[in-house]
């Protein structure tokens, strides 16, 4: 008899091919009656495969009497409670690394697409203006611009090197100086102050919960560019919108949000931002990348209770 899994979230299909070699697979949103699932099931789930938007529900981690092991098929792990995994003996896993390139890739195309106003060209091109009212309005060129990481990590580090190109001046915000050839600014404002775009890149959770807020975005200005591929909570989405509709802040490119899958109306009103569906890892390369680890560790954990890429809280 293979161990259950319980599977919250979407896998691909060669996840689930991998999967179901070592495991029987029961998917969350397939159970009707979890109550009764967890009588047939609870006492035999030692691992739960998830994913940084669903994490594990508090009430189903406390409901798994032998949980030990969570894979998370994602870098960013702030809807699981690692204190709660730490008091209950549950070690937490993550996918580091394998989708730094791609997040960076991300964060360029939205530079790009706001700084060049690719979807009004876009548009322009498409629906026939160039005929009937000629030119576009012209745009403003991403060469020789300053700027502000806000988190240096492996993904931050990636968006630097691959900014290399466009001869930036880089400076970067995080709580801790880095080892890295780029000027640390200890205070956020200014470094907001002093950058022509911001591109955001921490964790999520609370201790980055409204960090840009409307000090930040104020500081970045009438001129300055928003991007944000980290986590939605780590912008004050409701003074971003304030900002961009006075127009004390110029430009956003968005990949995450607030509240997932919803975006605010306001938002996809504004032709001054480019708006993405949390697709900052999500290619097919990347996401089998991060599948393979996410399964992997599953795999490693049950059969030799071990893990690969614990989180940093875990290890
Ligand atoms: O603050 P530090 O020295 O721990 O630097 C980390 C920084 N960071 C912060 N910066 C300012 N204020 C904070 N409260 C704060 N908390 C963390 O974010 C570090 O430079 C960076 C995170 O780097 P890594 O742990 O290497 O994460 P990685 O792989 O770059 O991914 C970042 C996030 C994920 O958690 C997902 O939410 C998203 O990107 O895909």
């Amino acid at each position: 008899m293979r161990d259950p899994l319980l599977v919250i979230g979407g896998v691909t299909d060669q996840m689930a091919q991998k999967l179901e070699q070592s495991f029987a697979l029961h998917h969350r949103e397939e159970i009707a009656d979890i109550n009764a699932w967890m009588r047939d099931f609870g006492p035999g789930v030692r691992q739960i495969l998830t994913n940084g938007h669903y994490g594990v529900p508090a009430d189903l981690m406390n409901a798994l009497p032998n949980l030990a092991m969570v894979s998370c098929y994602g870098v960013g792990y702030d809807n699981i409670d690692t204190d709660a995994c730490i008091a209950k003996g549950i070690v937490a896993t993550h996918t580091p690394d394998v989708l730094n390139a791609e997040v960076a890739t991300t964060a360029i195309m939205l530079l790009m697409a706001t700084y060049r106003e690719l979807l009004r060209d876009e548009a322009w091109a498409r629906s026939g203006r160039w005929k009937t009212q000629g030119n576009a309005p012209l745009t403003r060129s991403l060469d020789n611009q300053t700027i502000g990481i806000l988190g240096m990590g492996r993904i931050g580090q990636e968006i630097a090197r691959k900014l290399a190109p466009w001869s930036p001046t880089i400076l970067y915000h995080t709580r801790t100086q880095k080892d890295v050839p780029y000027e640390y600014v200890a205070d956020l404002t200014d470094m907001a102050r002093r950058s022509d775009a911001l591109v955001v890149i921490t964790p999520g959770g609370p201790a980055t919960h409204h960090l840009v807020d409307a000090l930040v975005l104020d500081a970045l200005g009438p001129d300055g560019t928003l991007v944000n591929v980290a986590r939605g909570s780590v912008v004050d989405e409701e003074a971003l919108v304030a900002a961009l509709r006075a127009g004390s802040l110029g430009w956003a490119g968005l990949d995450v949000f607030e509240q997932e899958p919803a975006i605010p109306d306001a938002l996809c009103a504004m032709s001054n931002v480019v708006l993405l569906p949390h697709v900052g890892s999500a290619t097919n390369e990347t996401r089998a990348a991060m599948g393979d680890l996410a399964v992997e560790n599953l795999v490693q954990f049950q059969k030799a209770g071990t893990v690969l890429t614990a989180v940093p809280e875990c290890k």
